[in-house]
């Protein structure tokens, strides 16, 4: 069975983070409206799902993403880089707890689960403004007796290593090579996004055997070219609108931890 942990849209989203966008008002009603659709498509994709209460008082805690990275194996919680994303740490790990045996990335490094790219055995992590070389190290020392090799991976221009580039579908990958240099994934088929529309990198493919590449990925409404590029290559989607996550530098993976139980 595959879980999908999400957190509920938070009252003080507006007062969220921001790294590369200009704050604009946020409809939290209709951020919850399409955090709801976006758990449906979870649903809809064979996900048992989780979906934890909100944190009033922790603006970007609906990114669940970036405080966990879930393996078969282990889950390892983060240490956010943004100081006031660590106080949504502790919640998970109460909730993780209950399927894997929790390990923990500590100070001096920083990560954000965003930053994270996972390509089977191989995890690609972001040396973002939120992610660094010591928390590569922690996670190579954690995941290496598990048979994962772990490789930092220079972004710039975005948030996160998986703003520019996500699994779109098995052995596929979305690029923005703008963001990121494509040829450091190795053997992969790549696509890059319309280069109007940057943004358009960030895919939820639902792993495992259950969807053994017939599953569509998630993806947002907001990129119609690369949309239809997608569709181009056969890769089936299943669209939501996420508009107002989008607002918070929010995207279609951040907002879920996908694993099996
Ligand atoms: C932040 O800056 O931390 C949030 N406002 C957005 C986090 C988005 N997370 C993600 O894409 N993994």
């Amino acid at each position: 069975m595959l879980v999908a942990v999400t957190r509920a849209v938070s009252d003080s989203l507006g007062a969220c983070e921001l790294t590369h966008l200009e704050r604009v008002s946020i409809d939290i009603g209709l951020a919850r409206e399409q955090h709801r659709r976006y758990e449906d498509a979870l649903e809809r994709a064979g996900c048992f799902l989780v979906s934890l209460p909100q944190l009033a008082e922790c603006p970007d805690a609906v990114f669940v993403e970036d405080v966990a990275l879930v393996l078969d194996e282990l889950a390892v919680l983060t240490h956010p880089g943004a100081v006031s994303r660590r106080r949504e740490v502790p919640g998970m790990a109460d909730v993780l707890a209950a399927w894997r045996p929790i390990h923990r990335i500590d100070a001096p490094g920083t990560l954000d689960g965003g930053d994270v790219l996972r390509l089977g055995r191989r995890i690609y992590v972001g040396l973002s403004g939120r992610s660094n070389a010591a928390a590569i190290e922690q996670l190579r020392a954690l995941t290496a007796e598990h048979g994962y090799s772990v490789e930092g991976v220079p972004v710039t221009g975005c948030l996160h290593l998986k703003s520019a580039v996500t699994e779109v579908a098995p052995g596929t990958i979305l690029v923005n090579p703008a963001w990121v240099e494509p040829s450091v994934f190795g053997e992969v088929e790549v696509i890059a996004v319309d280069p109007t529309e940057p943004h358009a990198a960030n895919a939820l493919l639902i792993p495992g055997p259950e969807t053994a590449g017939r599953s569509p990925a998630i993806y947002p409404t907001s990129f119609p070219r690369t949309r239809r590029l997608l569709e181009a290559h056969g890769i089936p989607l299943d669209l939501v609108d996420v508009s107002e996550l989008q607002k918070a530098e929010g995207a279609v993976t951040c907002c879920s931890l996908v694993f099996r139980a």
